[in-house]
């Protein structure tokens, strides 16, 4: 089992991605489902519908059946302090600056959510790299997905290619919308190579922007709840003028002897 930050920090190089379990205790995580629970019986804040992506399985307007199902609470470090908290833990603030070896920061322009899948009308996600979705100098981020919740490819939990972030893909194996073309007789063969993640309440999955991953829909009877947050080194700021830069960047604080 992987113990210390260093190596996690190898493991993540070497595969992609590690899972650090045990994180988050009870209390903690349940201060996060209240604030959740309460958002999905009254919507507020900034939200993503299902039916805005209209990923397959998702309804076909936001006044179709389901059309109301949540797929993001955005912006989580604004929206509470647990949310806050956590992005900024110390825990985290310590491994981030050990991976990047220098200062790090939370992007709030990306991720920076609470991702709901629900039974129903929760979508499926297709293959991709989550480096689509961000404009930075260098392809070096990584993401942590908190578990608040059992998570497994039944209740679409994340099936992920080990080692993918260090593949080299041509353009054309992805489609115009950046997802991995999953019958390309070229992706065939590394998709094959994929595995599903399990994840207890509490575990902490650390992966590389660069990781191909992919979700299904959720077949159970429980929305499956999930906290994303996503960091860069200092030295890899967004790119002026892009979305990325669109919402300052919270610099993480590391106390002198949490650093490893
Ligand atoms: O939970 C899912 O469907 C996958 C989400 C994901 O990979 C993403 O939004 O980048």
């Amino acid at each position: 089992m992987t113990t210390t930050t260093k190596d996690q920090i190898a493991v993540l190089r070497e595969q992609g991605y590690v899972i650090v379990h045990g994180m988050v205790p009870a209390a903690r995580r349940e201060a996060m489902l209240a604030v959740v629970n309460d958002t999905l019986l009254v919507p507020a804040g900034s939200l993503e519908f299902e039916a805005d992506l209209r990923y397959p399985g998702a309804p076909a307007s936001r006044e179709a059946d389901g059309g109301a199902t949540i797929r993001r609470l955005r912006d989580a470090y604004a929206r509470d302090a647990a949310f806050a908290a956590w992005a900024c833990d110390p825990a985290i603030a310590a491994w981030m600056t050990a991976y990047f070896d220098e200062p790090a920061l939370l992007s709030r322009a990306h991720h920076n959510c609470v991702m709901t899948k629900h039974p129903l009308y929760g979508s499926l996600t297709g293959w991709h790299r989550d480096i689509r979705y961000w404009s930075f100098g260098r392809p070096d981020l990584v993401s942590t997905w908190l578990a608040l919740g059992h998570e497994s490819s039944e209740n679409g939990g994340l099936w992920v290619v080990p080692g993918s972030h260090a593949m080299t893909f041509a353009a054309d194996q992805f489609d115009s919308e950046q997802f991995f073309v999953a019958d390309d007789p070229r992706n065939v063969p590394v998709l094959a190579q994929a595995i599903p993640l399990t994840l207890a309440p509490g575990d902490v999955l650390l992966f590389h922007c660069r990781t191909l991953h992919a979700a299904s829909q959720n077949a159970t009877d429980h929305v499956k709840i999930s906290v994303v947050n996503t960091y860069h080194a200092a030295s890899n700021p967004p790119l002026p003028g892009t979305r990325s830069a669109s919402v300052p960047d919270v610099p993480l604080d590391v106390a002198a002897d949490q650093v490893q």
